[in-house]
């Protein structure tokens, strides 16, 4: 009796984490609000575990997908097409880089942070090029300030 008592109860407690997950949005964007070209908006986002991210073509030509091997290991990867609105799961804790493609050397890249993994490692940016680099740093040290 107590034993199933138990079981209610702890599948009470688990309900709500999964009724509650949250949906974000991120815009891809000609220009953000800052005046910056060719941008993610908000291109550092904190989410937690089993929350979606939707990624809306509010401008034409562009696309998100994960930039391989800066994302936390055993973490699902995504690749949109451009011009495609796609919405991602992010179950595993940790941070995740992205970029647009077309854009990846203009500074076209996105951070995100899924729970609470600690502050993220700057070789996150390794490899990334031109622009895409010094804005990859940037949302790190963002990161880092939080
Ligand atoms: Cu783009």
């Amino acid at each position: 009796m107590r034993a199933l008592a138990a079981l209610g109860l702890a599948a009470l407690l688990t309900i709500p984490t999964a009724t509650f997950a949250a949906d974000h949005q991120v815009l891809m964007l000609n220009k953000d609000t800052d005046g910056r070209p060719m941008q993610f908006e908000p291109a550092f986002l904190k989410v937690e575990p089993g929350d979606t991210v939707t990624f809306i073509a509010q401008d034409k030509g562009h696309n998100t997908e994960a930039i391989a091997g800066k994302l936390p290991d055993g973490a699902v990867t995504w690749k949109g097409k451009i011009n495609e609105e796609i919405t991602v799961t992010f179950d595993v804790a940790g941070f995740y880089a992205y970029k647009c493609l077309p854009h990846y050397s203009l500074g076209m890249v996105g951070l995100i942070q899924v729970g609470t993994p600690g502050a993220p490692d700057a070789t996150l940016a390794d490899g990334a090029p031109g622009k895409g680099k010094t804005r990859l740093l940037e949302l790190i040290a963002e990161a880092q300030e939080q």
